[in-house]
């Protein structure tokens, strides 16, 4: 082989290597951006609320244990936190207001997606705004109704 032919030899197989590792790597993004169990849309608005579509007073509702992904789209409201959140999104058992553990995230500007298991105790949770994110803050909650 002359010296041109092993050059194009080269390119090629550098050019095979970086399809290869580029394919590697979206197929292990795709692996892990993949969302588990049932998807569930949500919106954390501008206005300080919640909002799901086709939904007035909206509620989630999931049964006991069940594996779900949270798309939460979140837009600013007046304030942030420091770190850039500028809504959360925490999970509290009604009755007493005790959070549910693992399910306490802060939202950045965009859409994120969270992989979750429901509680295992069928009742009323309520999901709690953790950003004071503007003069209605407080009021910015959602019905969680787990069933057995
Ligand atoms: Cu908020």
């Amino acid at each position: 082989m002359n010296r041109d032919g092993a050059m194009r030899e080269a390119a090629i197989q550098v050019r095979l290597l970086a399809a290869m590792t580029a394919l590697s790597v979206s197929g292990a993004w795709a692996q892990t951006s993949q969302p588990q169990g049932r998807v569930i849309e949500i919106l954390a608005d501008h206005d300080s609320r919640y909002k799901i579509q086709n939904q007035k007073q909206p509620v989630i509702t999931v049964k006991a244990g069940e594996q779900i992904t949270l798309r939460i789209t979140a837009k600013k409201a007046k304030n942030q936190n420091r770190d850039g959140s500028i809504h959360g999104f925490s999970l509290l058992r009604a009755k007493d207001r005790k959070p549910v553990p693992d399910w306490d995230f802060l939202l950045k500007p965009g859409i994120q997606e969270f992989t979750v298991a429901a509680p295992s105790e069928a009742s009323e949770y309520v999901v709690v705004c953790t950003v004071i994110c503007s003069q209605d803050h407080e009021g910015m909650m959602m019905r969680f109704v787990v069933l057995p």
